[in-house]
């Protein structure tokens, strides 16, 4: 873990809020949040949520508590970074560093009142920030190309590559649905690698742009509307399912790479355990 910002906690008379969260794929969200905060005090002291406590809340980060602290230890607003391992902890991080109250997005109101009953701890909640919506991002993309396409991705591979790279050739952005777990399910798949590992590999793709969770199978239609999709693209497996579509929007189906598949992968690492 990175070297935190350390500062004198004994004779501070200094105005000192905590504050905690995620945090994940820092954005100007969070940030507005974050000065919002510290223009109220003197020290802010951010808790950043650990990966097994977002684990324990199945909220699951893209960013590890490494990579997402370290965002968080970098901004000169903050002026010290501690891990945050559970609710718990609130009232004695409230003590120890002689904050003068915990501040919150509105989100979290009346969630904590109980920390103020019971552990004396004195929280604040400051107005959500509008922050990154889905409107911000529909506003971006109107009047572009834009391609849309989904899939389970597990174990990305070159057909997975090929894909992605021929569908984002045929527009400026390429917004792709990765199946959630329970989707998958549904599907009757079983992923060897989980949701947020698989968004994470199509995120890190050079053809992709925007990466959304796919839930359902209907989800589609509404998508291609919210995104502004002019083109649907699939593979060759495809081949025809998706025709219902061509009322809103171009559906293409590219022929699928030979000689590699998910599956196959699954089956040689289960072979190798
Ligand atoms: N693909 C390919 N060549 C391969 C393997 C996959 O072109 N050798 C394509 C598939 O045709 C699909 C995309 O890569 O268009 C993603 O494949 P999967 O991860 O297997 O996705 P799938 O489980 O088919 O889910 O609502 C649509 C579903 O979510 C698609």
């Amino acid at each position: 873990m990175e070297k935190t910002k350390e500062f004198n906690l004994k004779n501070n008379n200094k105005k000192v809020i905590l504050t905690y969260g995620t945090f994940d794929v820092f954005h100007h969200g969070h940030e507005r949040l974050l000065k919002r905060i510290k223009e109220q005090c003197d020290i802010l002291i951010v808790g950043v949520a650990s990966d097994d406590y977002n684990h324990r809340k199945n909220k699951q980060a893209l960013q590890s508590e490494e990579e997402r602290f370290k965002v968080i230890n970098s901004l000169p607003y903050v002026d010290k970074v501690i891990i945050e391992d559970g609710l718990e902890q609130w009232g004695n991080d409230f003590k120890k560093y002689n904050a003068d109250c915990i501040m919150m997005g509105s989100d979290h109101m009346g969630v904590l009142d109980y920390l103020e009953e019971e552990q004396d701890v004195v929280v604040k909640y400051l107005s959500r920030t509008k922050g990154i919506s889905t409107s911000d991002l529909k506003e971006d993309l109107k009047g572009k190309n834009v391609v849309l396409t989904y899939g389970t991705f597990d174990l990305f591979h070159q057909g997975h590559e090929n894909i992605l790279r021929r569908a984002k050739q045929l527009g400026e952005v390429l917004v792709v649905g990765v199946s959630s777990d329970e989707f998958n399910a549904f599907k009757g798949k079983k992923a060897q690698e989980a949701y947020w590992k698989r968004m994470e590999n199509v995120k890190n793709s050079p053809y992709v742009d925007v990466v959304i969770a796919e839930r359902d199978w209907d989800q589609k239609r509404s998508d291609i509307q919210k995104y502004s999709a002019n083109i649907f693209v699939m593979g060759g497996d495809w081949e025809g399912k998706f025709d219902d579509l061509e009322d809103v929007v171009e559906v293409k189906y590219f022929d699928r790479t030979p000689g590699v598949s998910s599956t196959m992968l699954r089956e040689k690492i289960n072979e190798n355990n």
